[in-house]
């Protein structure tokens, strides 16, 4: 018995992995908000740790013995403008080092200030770190080796290519010091080069592998590419030659700069996006690995750290997979490690693409979101699919399916509403930046062939307008007649926000008359139903059927009117409001993650903050499976949202938190409208808010509260804020400033363009 007990307490101060005995625990690392472990990731969905500059990125495991570091391109896609496909794993890396028995001070991690994921551990007293980065500035992933004593570095390093049953393989060649991977999918030539620099020691190749032997340190690079251009006819533009080429010479000029010159520039990048929101919720910063860290959330024995670190993995995330083409984020965001991926890593338009987006204005990360509206673009205004969608439906315009490739290839249903939802976005980037040349030149012309879509598809009953043939996203029965509010309620969207943008631009006086009339014929998708809910289909039949106060599936197409659109707002008319409430209470607090989130900004919306941050306490549960699953969702260990793995919750989530410190979609600044009681004091700075404003809010339920804004447009700043009667505005030479009372709870003053303003004498309550 004692031998057992023995055993038992031997495997409790020991980690093992593939045969390395795991002692001595490092300390958490230095940097204020990172995901760590003391063990390397066993599966890459919930245990690997992504890094990316928004167009390339890898997953990082982190073993002592053996690194694998799978890599991804977001426009690797096999399919063509007629085939569907699916997004692919790029390749493998892996890192064979000498075998080791005793391992010390383990640690892996992701720091989301730098953008770095590093592993470190000790063996015989050397210690050894690995650093991992993807670089926007210079296009490639570099991974840097090092180490405490002279000579200790030594390992083998190969690339594995996924795609061996294709009819012709691609090749996998070394050269020099370099690894070089050709292939082609369908339609698409893709090319990688990993290029192995020794500090010291020898380096060698044989047999397919790069090899180095006692250096003091190493730099690999990674470059990769296809020959995928978003803009060309077919999609394709050049050849097999040329984007090799590119992708190598790419290698070779990272590859002659210093390490801490990549990284530098890597770092500043990576912080001018970062940086520009700070968020304090009191926390203190936590001491336990993250996988530890979650254990104890879920008990109820941390405080907001996870919380805060979890808000600004979705802006890291975010920066990692969205920049610099004009192509969305996936299903995945850019991390994929297999050739059919669930849903095949799509372009999933009934929800997902659009929450990838949700963060994208208010967390200051605007240009980022043209990667969505650039594409949104093209998609509809030069490419020919999105325009046969609409000729197929006996329209103009434009129009799309639920699945969509990088080809303009969709299928599976036509989910025609989405092309509304889709110029939500257009105009959001307009009202947040008040840049009009983009309003003229990209935004109102994909606007308005999505208003000509509508002009030529609704049907008229009884003298009002409806969507024919339509579906609530992804409940209910096909081809509704007689208005589905999904529909409703984004046309209505669309033709409110396009009136104005022609309004803006001075443009279009018929037209807009032709739109002001049709939005007074349309049902606007707001009705009340028997039990007090919003209705998600007018035929009361369908209604009763599919929407019960018990149905808690997972979509609120219904509530889009909510969040994220602005027609339902309880500062508007709370008949709806309340409505929307029970709506929402009927779905419940629990589901897949994407889902929690949507849920999570829906009840910031409605102004109740410790409902929002019930559901954020869902979001935070922990789960391992893989497999697709609609009724729970939570986080992996290395916080990605699932099951299965799913980026959009991550994304959402980011959003639905802020809207629960800063609304704007009234045309006012909603200050600390959703605050739950678990924080009463806090701090977000560099929000931004509709009429290009930046925000910083400060608050304390026992002290001083206050805002700060900045004025990009000088526009004027309207404030709502419950009983905001003794506040004090002034300018920041400390003059006062003279606003206008709209009402107890609403002031309103002019701005000067880049002129920043002090809002102090907040009487900040929990619920106010
Ligand atoms: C929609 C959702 C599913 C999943 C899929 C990718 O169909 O209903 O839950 O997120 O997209």
């Amino acid at each position: 018995m004692k031998r057992y007990i023995y055993f038992f307490l031997l495997l409790l101060s020991f980690h093992f992995a593939s045969g390395q005995t795991f002692r001595g625990q490092a300390p958490a690392p230095s940097s204020d908000l990172t995901l760590w472990y003391r063990a390397p990731a066993t599966k890459w969905m919930s245990g690997g740790l992504p890094i990316g500059n928004g167009l390339i990125g890898a997953m990082v495991f982190g073993g002592v013995e053996r690194e694998h570091v799978q890599y991804n391109d977001k426009t690797l896609w096999s399919g063509s403008t007629t085939k569907r496909g699916s997004y692919q794993n790029f390749g493998d890396l892996f890192l064979e080092f000498p075998k080791v028995e005793r391992v010390e001070q383990y640690r892996r991690e992701l720091d989301l200030q730098n953008a770095v994921s590093r592993v470190s551990y000790t063996v015989n007293g050397v210690h050894f770190i690995r650093e991992y980065f993807c670089s926007y500035v210079d296009q490639v992933i570099v991974i840097r080796l090092s180490a405490s004593a002279k000579g200790m570095i030594n390992f083998t390093a190969s690339i594995e290519d996924p795609h061996q049953d294709l009819k012709s393989a691609p090749t996998i060649k070394v050269k020099g010091n370099a690894i070089d991977q050709v292939g082609k999918l369908d339609i698409l030539d893709f090319a990688a080069q990993l290029s192995v620099k020794n500090d010291g020691g020898t380096i060698l190749s044989e047999s397919g592998k790069v090899s180095v032997k006692n250096a003091n340190a190493a730099t690999l690079i990674l470059s990769m590419g296809t020959n995928y251009d978003p803009l060309a006819p077919g999609y394709i533009s050049g050849d097999a030659n040329l984007l090799y080429a590119k992708v190598s010479q790419r290698n070779k000029k990272a590859a002659q700069m210093a390490y801490d010159k990549l990284y530098t520039n890597h770092v500043s990048d990576y912080h001018s996006l970062f940086n520009r929101v700070n968020l304090n919720l009191g926390q203190t910063k936590s001491l336990q690995p993250t996988d530890e860290l979650l254990s104890a959330y879920m008990k109820g024995e941390s405080d907001a750290y996870l919380e805060v670190l979890y808000y600004q993995y979705g802006r890291y995330l975010m920066i990692s997979s969205a920049r610099g083409l004009a192509l969305p984020s996936n299903l995945q965001g850019l991390w994929n490690n297999s050739s059919n991926p669930a849903w095949q890593a799509d372009l999933h338009s009934d929800i997902n693409v659009q929450m990838n987006y949700w963060p994208a204005e208010t967390t200051n990360l605007s240009e980022l979101h043209q990667t969505l509206t650039d594409y949104l673009y093209h998609e509809a205004l030069i490419q020919p699919s999105w325009r046969k969608a609409a000729k197929d439906d006996g329209t103009e315009g434009w129009s799309q399916w639920v699945q969509n490739n990088i080809f303009g290839f969709g299928d599976w249903a036509k989910t025609r509403p989405a092309n509304a939802w889709y110029c939500m976005h257009m105009w959001q980037h307009y009202t947040y930046t008040l840049d009009k040349r983009y309003l003229a030149t990209k935004a109102y012309p994909v606007m308005k062939a999505a208003c000509d879509y509508w002009l030529g598809r609704l049907v008229e009953r009884d003298g009002k307008l409806f969507a024919p043939k339509e579906w609530s996203p992804e409940i209910g029965p096909w081809n509704v007649e007689g208005g589905v509010a999904y529909a409703q309620q984004l046309i209505w969207d669309l033709l409110s926000n396009t009136m104005e943008a022609s309004i803006v631009l001075e443009k279009d006086s018929a037209y807009r008359s032709r739109l002001a009339a049709t939005l007074k014929k349309l049902d606007n998708g707001l009705k009340i139903g028997t039990w007090g809910q919003l209705v998600e289909w007018n035929d009361a039949a369908i209604e009763e059927k599919y929407s019960g106060p018990k149905n808690t599936h997972r979509h609120l197409s219904h509530l889009i009117a909510l969040y994220p659109g602005k027609q339902i707002s309880p500062l508007m008319d709370t008949l709806y409001s309340e409505a929307a409430k029970r709506s929402l209470l009927g779905r419940g607090d629990l589901s897949t993650g994407w889902a929690l989130a949507w849920r999570l900004a829906c009840w910031a919306r409605l102004l109740d903050g410790n409902h929002a941050h019930q559901l954020l306490r869902n979001a935070l549960v922990h789960i391992t499976s893989t497999d697709i699953t609609y009724d729970e969702g939570g986080v992996y260990e290395n916080l990605l949202n699932g099951p299965p793995f799913q980026i959009d919750g991550n994304f959402g989530i980011t959003a639905g938190i802020t809207e629960m410190f800063l609304q704007s979609h009234l045309g006012k600044l909603q200050l600390l409208p959703a605050i739950p009681s678990v924080w009463p004091k806090g701090e977000i700075t560099g929000l931004k808010a509709n009429g290009n404003f930046t925000v910083g809010i400060k608050w304390n339920i026992n002290g001083e509260s206050s805002a700060s804004i900045y004025s990009g447009a000088g526009t004027n700043c309207r404030v709502y804020f419950k009983d905001i009667s003794k506040a004090v505005v002034r300018d920041s030479k400390g003059r006062n400033i003279v606003f206008k009372f709209l009402s107890a709870n609403e002031i309103e003053f002019s701005t000067l363009k880049d002129q920043s303003y002090v809002i102090s004498n907040l009487p900040f309550k929990i619920g106010q």
